[in-house]
């Protein structure tokens, strides 16, 4: 499973919104140097958003271009890109590729089009909230998940990235309903996206790879260092046996196992 940590750039400062809400972010300094440290720590991939584009006021293109060119790190970058314009100049930046959201409710001939041309390079972002796909940094909502799905799969989309609106930056555990119930309608591969905190929540998604999970990415709990980049990627790499010791539950667990000797115990006797 690929891991991409999530640089999400708003007045040129690397930041992590809680649910999408401009205001509630917690600011981690320059977005640049936020990339160097994923890339000297193991990543191959980062996830781009450019909050600004996204919530339909200027841009971060400046800071993002050069974040390209000054790591070897490949890009998924999304944010405000809805026409050939915008599409042009994300590409022009050196991204592998690029996540389209809002333009795929509200412009879908135009998606169809750039899917058909781009292939690869274009990916759809499903941004859940309910039922429904949340559109203009996630302000205004609009066309149901799953027949937003079908229209897009017949036009031959090649990848989708589905964030959990209510999860995102909540540290409360992936969506898994919503992500098995999107994998379970398209054979294309999803990227996994909003609520990873622990560890285990990696290695369960790891575990979905075969029903088309192919990414994950992770924000809130590497800045706040919920786990390292190092543990987050040898659990995607399904490489963790030394990473298992840190299951927050474990402690738990072994308290019940504890009280279920007890009880036999006393049966016995
Ligand atoms: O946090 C938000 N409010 C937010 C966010 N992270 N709003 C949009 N986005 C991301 C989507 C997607 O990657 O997850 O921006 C991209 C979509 O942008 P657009 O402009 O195509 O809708």
């Amino acid at each position: 499973m690929t891991l991409l940590p999530a640089v999400d750039v708003k007045g040129g400062q690397a930041v992590q919104l809680v649910q999408g809400v401009d205001g509630t972010e917690k600011v981690f300094g320059d977005p640049i140097k936020a990339a160097r440290r994923w890339q000297d720590g193991g990543a191959d991939w980062l996830h781009v958003v450019d909050l600004d584009a996204a919530f339909g006021r200027d841009n971060n293109l400046d800071v993002i271009r050069r974040l390209i060119e000054e790591t070897d790190l490949q890009v998924e970058l999304s944010g405000g890109i809805r026409d050939d314009a915008s599409l042009e100049r994300a590409l022009a930046t050196g991204c592998t590729r690029v996540n389209i959201g809002t333009a795929a409710l509200e412009n879908p001939e135009w998606c169809e089009q750039i899917i058909a041309r781009h292939r690869d390079r274009i990916a759809i972002s499903l941004d859940v909230k309910g039922d429904k796909l949340a559109a203009r940094g996630w302000t205004s909502e609009g066309g149901n998940v799953f027949e937003t799905l079908a229209r897009l799969d017949a036009a031959g989309c090649r990848r989708y990235v589905v964030t959990d609106v209510a999860s995102d930056g909540m540290l409360t555990g992936p969506n898994y309903e919503v992500l098995g119930a999107i994998c379970a309608r398209t054979e294309s591969p999803v990227v996994a996206s909003g609520g990873i905190s622990t560890l285990e929540d990696l290695r369960r998604l790891r575990g979905l790879v075969p029903i088309g999970i192919e990414g994950a990415i992770v924000g809130t709990a590497l800045y706040v260092g919920n786990f390292t980049l190092a543990e987050a990627l040898a659990v995607a790499r399904g490489d963790d046996s030394a990473a298992r010791n840190e299951d927050p539950h474990g402690a738990d667990r072994n308290d019940q196992d504890q009280t279920d000797e007890d009880e036999k115990d006393e049966d016995a006797r």
